[in-house]
């Protein structure tokens, strides 16, 4: 019976320390040092978070690009949150023959949004523009932004799911430059 106590508090020990041990080896574990934490205002540490922090570009629909059919809110929920300053990149194929027209559109309201009305968006892009690299709307302000594709009358909005909405955020205060 006390061997087998003393056994097991050997494994705990063992256990923990190795748990310890490993828990050392991440970068996270110094925010438990308080003296370390305060020096992330001082912004001469921590150089691997701030470059996390930068601006980043998000592929619209990621492999998905711009297109007909693929739910983009959906997508949009699932790539939240954006911030301030960060790149949308739409790829879309310049129309042929055998490919349909797609375009980028912003709708001045939530209302314009939901019903996919196009007279009361502007044209960000047109076909042409998605080509290659793509086409890149920064979202410098802090308020919502409705996107959506104009083409056939917003047909492709509605019906093909091409639009979403983002609220780009502030980055954590820590992180400002
Ligand atoms: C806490 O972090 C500071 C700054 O990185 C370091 O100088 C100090 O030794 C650390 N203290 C402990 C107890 O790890
Ligand atoms: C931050 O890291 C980059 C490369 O990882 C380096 O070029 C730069 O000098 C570093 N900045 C500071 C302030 O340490
Ligand atoms: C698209 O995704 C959203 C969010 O997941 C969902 O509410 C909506 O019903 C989906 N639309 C279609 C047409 O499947
Ligand atoms: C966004 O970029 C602009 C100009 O490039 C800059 O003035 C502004 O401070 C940036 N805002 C944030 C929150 O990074
Ligand atoms: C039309 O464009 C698509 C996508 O770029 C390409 O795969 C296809 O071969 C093109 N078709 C014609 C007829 O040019
Ligand atoms: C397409 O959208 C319109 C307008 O919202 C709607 O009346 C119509 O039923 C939709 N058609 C299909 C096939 O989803
Ligand atoms: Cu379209």
């Amino acid at each position: 019976m006390a061997v087998k106590f003393t056994q097991a508090l050997i494994m705990l020990v063992i256990t923990v320390s190795m748990f310890a041990v490993s828990m050392a080896n991440k970068d996270w574990s110094s925010g438990f040092n308080y003296t370390d934490w305060w020096s992330r205002f001082g912004n001469h540490h921590h150089n691997k978070t701030q470059q996390q922090q930068q601006p980043k570009q998000i592929l619209v629909g990621g492999s998905e690009h711009w297109h007909f059919g693929y739910n983009y809110s959906d997508w949009a929920i699932k790539s939240a949150p954006f911030y301030l300053n960060d790149t949308l990149v739409f790829k879309f194929d310049a129309p042929n023959t055998s490919t349909f027209p797609h375009s980028v559109y912003m709708f001045k309201d939530i209302y314009s949004f939901m019903n996919c009305d196009i007279k009361r968006a502007k044209m960000l892009a047109n076909p042409t523009q998605g080509a290659g690299e793509g086409f890149m709307f920064v979202s410098k302000k802090w308020q919502p932004y409705f996107f959506g594709c104009g083409e056939r009358n917003g047909f492709h909005c509605n019906n093909g799911t091409m639009k979403f909405a983002v609220m780009p955020m502030l980055r954590p205060f820590w992180s400002w430059p």
